[in-house]
């Protein structure tokens, strides 16, 4: 094949490939898979500009079963896979298209007061069932760290101390919500709260604001299959599956 025809044909195959939407700068772009703007489009020849991520259900660091006998295998199934990833899915559904996609879930919160409440419950729940997976273990026993152990005391006497108050927080919120323990400017606090609002929330700032070190889901269907009406007897299952290493790291980084 001589230049000439080999410039001719080259020509060709370009003008092919432009018709079909490729563009030599798109392939500085990283490709992302948008179906609002088809790279098949040859009515849009521009890159695709990366759309953020939307959030995802976070992955169990232990089988549905591994915290057997105490927190049973269907529940964390039913949990996991259905619950929370009901709350990513509708948080996402609910960020879509607005000015706020993008934000991190801690930015979501802190504004929380100013969005939709479809927001609020869907950021919500996926913040606190996130933060809630990491704090579960199947390994019996582990203690709290030095540290925490003595702001522990210097707050709530001693273990069985503190115990006891979270346990009348979890005990006492009605209907559905959350119990805390957070790390605050005065030390540590308990407190609860409603449906999926967390400490982080804006609106939480005179209740129960802090950074939470520990959260308890006390919705029903975190324990009615294998308790049903019985939180008491949940919410005491609940100190044998505790991952205390993991609040310990959460109180020592902040
Ligand atoms: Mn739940």
């Amino acid at each position: 094949m001589n230049r000439r025809k080999w410039l001719q044909q080259a020509a060709r195959y370009t003008t092919g490939l432009v018709a079909m939407g490729f563009s030599f700068r798109s392939l500085a772009q990283p490709y992302v898979l948008d179906f609002n703007t088809s790279p098949f489009d040859t009515q849009n020849l521009e890159p695709l500009k990366p759309k953020s991520m939307p959030f995802e259900l976070p992955a169990l660091s232990y089988a549905h079963n591994a915290l057997e006998p105490h927190f049973d295998a269907m529940t964390m199934e039913i949990h996991h896979s259905k619950h929370h990833a009901a709350y990513v899915n509708n948080l996402n559904a609910a960020l879509n298209g607005t000015a706020h996609e993008g934000k991190s879930l801690e930015e979501l919160m802190a504004i929380i007061s100013t969005l939709p409440a479809a927001v609020r419950n869907n950021g919500g729940g996926h913040y606190n069932h996130s933060l809630f997976w990491t704090l579960l273990t199947p390994q019996a026993s582990t203690k709290p760290s030095a540290k925490l152990e003595a702001a522990i005391n210097e707050d709530f006497g001693n273990m069985d101390g503190f115990k006891e108050q979270f346990t009348k927080a979890a005990m006492g919120r009605f209907g559905s919500g959350w119990a805390w323990l957070c790390r605050t400017e005065n030390g540590l606090k308990i407190c609860s709260t409603a449906n999926q609002d967390n400490p982080l929330m804006d609106t939480e700032k005179a209740n129960c604001g802090g950074y939470p070190l520990l959260g308890l889901d006390v919705w029903e269907h975190s324990y009615y299959l294998k308790y049903q009406n019985r939180r008491a007897d949940y919410v005491h299952a609940f100190w044998n599956v505790l991952n205390w290493e993991a609040v310990s790291r959460r109180y020592e980084a902040g």
